[in-house]
């Protein structure tokens, strides 16, 4: 069986190795060439684990394919990105799935299958993609069939969760679904969802709103107990010791290319009833503000001039930028022009990116830790001997150790250093 795969990013890639390795003839696609181009001199253009070794094996099987342009094939899954618009609503901006469609139309025959993998808002493959099908004569589970099958793995590991995660296969009719089930049946352990399309919509936006409102949740209980002069780290460690209890980790704000733009799909479909999923989200896309007005308190406190990043991702041991609250922080600190800012990350490759840690933080006033990479954990590595102000602010709560001459606050401790007056809480 030939599989086309459309959108060699984060999920298609690693979708596209997955099927080759299961036996799929595959023939991966990407409009971007410096990807294809990557992928050809048999390179992984993305940072997750494993990923290169399984590359390695499939690319000399001869059943891999890459390439600018779709061919002909038995299946074809759409897995470009899916924005939301700018400007108020923030709605599912569909513009990419419809041109992978469009670049499909010239080589789908009858009887094949599509999938869209790509996160959509619900009602998206009933209302948008299948009258784009439907508009070039094909009847949908009868000449052709459609389903959604959203992506759900973790970034960092992908290749584990792809094979071993249960999988929601949402067809247009139930034929779709079935033919759709076949395919991931051959390599996904987990168990196999069966449901309509518009259901796996929902079910797949839901979950990563059910964190993002528990990360609200637990971002807007570490102000709560900032106010009160309460180690926040403490209250989540003991509630949670409750058996149906699981306080999320405060943080710097919630990035990503899935938890702080899905949520948006919904509120975007039913904004009057919404509310406490839009009110979630306003939570933490204003934390990167709360935490540069801590920053500049803190460099105020000891009249610093230079602030040093940890950590650039939006999470932990990936090399992944997008929506990141750490850039956004390290934009709004450029932005104000009145301190040094140096970025050190092991995992980003940028000209502004500090790649040797004692340059990062020589004659630096503080440290401030904006990603849970591995390397944070024990800052084991720093000279902070050679800092101005031997200072680390960790926004993480990672840090397990530094130099007893230095001075470790996170939201934990904060209150002991700033005092309450809400004078943290409003924009930058
Ligand atoms: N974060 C917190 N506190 C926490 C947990 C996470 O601040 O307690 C932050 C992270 O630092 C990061 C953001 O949230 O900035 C998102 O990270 P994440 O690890 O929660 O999730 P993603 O975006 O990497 O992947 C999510 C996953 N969804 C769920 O766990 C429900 C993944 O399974 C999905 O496949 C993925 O979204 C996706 O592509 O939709």
């Amino acid at each position: 069986m030939k599989v086309c795969i459309v959108g060699l990013g984060y999920i298609g890639l690693p979708t596209a190795i997955i099927f080759a390795q299961s036996g799929f003839e595959v023939i991966g696609v990407d409009i971007n060439p410096a990807v294809i181009q990557t992928l050809k001199e048999g390179r992984v253009p993305i940072e997750e684990p494993g990923l290169q070794t399984v590359y390695d094996e499939v690319r000399n099987k001869g059943t891999w394919k890459v390439s600018q342009t779709p061919e002909a094939a038995d299946a074809f899954i759409i897995a470009v990105p899916t924005p939301f618009k700018k400007g108020e609503t923030k709605e599912c901006d569909l513009s990419y799935v419809k041109a992978a469609l469009r670049s499909l139309l010239p080589y789908i025959q009858e009887g094949n299958l599509i999938i869209v993998e790509s996160t959509i808002a619900p009602r998206s493959m009933e209302d948008e993609i299948k009258p784009v099908l439907e508009n070039e004569g094909y009847v949908i589970g009868s000449t052709l069939f459609l389903a959604h099958c959203p992506e759900r793995v973790l970034p960092g590991r992908i290749l584990s969760e792809l094979i071993n995660n249960n999988r929601i296969i949402g067809g247009i009719t139930p034929s779709c679904t079935e033919r759709a089930c076949q395919m991931y049946q051959t390599f996904v352990n987990g168990e196999i969802i069966k449901t309509d399309a518009k259901t796996a919509e929902m079910a797949k936006v839901m979950e990563n709103t059910f964190r993002d409102v528990n990360i609200a949740l637990a971002n807007e209980l570490s102000k709560i107990c900032h106010e009160l002069s309460i180690n926040v780290y403490d209250v989540i460690r003991i509630a949670n010791k409750h058996p149906r209890v699981n306080i999320h980790q405060p943080g710097p704000g919630v990035g990503g290319h899935c938890l702080a733009v899905d949520p948006y799909f919904i509120v975007s479909k039913s904004p009057q009833t919404a509310k406490l999923i839009g009110l979630s989200r306003e939570i933490n896309s204003t934390m990167p503000d709360y935490v540069t007005n801590i920053i500049l308190h803190l460099m105020k406190e000891i009249e610093g001039s230079v602030i040093t990043i940890f950590g650039l991702t939006y999470k932990g041991n990936i090399d992944d930028i997008r929506e990141s609250p750490a850039l956004s922080i390290y934009k709004k600190l450029m932005a104000l022009e009145t301190y040094e800012i140096r970025v050190y990350d092991p995992h980003v490759s940028m000209p502004f990116v500090e790649k040797d840690i004692n340059k990062a933080v020589v004659n630096s006033d503080l440290i401030v830790v904006l990603t849970d990479h591995n390397e944070f954990i024990r800052l084991s590595g720093v000279k902070f001997s050679d800092m101005n102000h031997a200072r680390v602010f960790d926004t993480k709560g990672i840090v397990e150790w530094v130099d007893e001459t230095v001075e470790l606050i996170n939201f934990g401790n904060l209150f002991e250093l700033i005092k309450r007056e809400g004078e943290l809480q409003d924009g930058a």
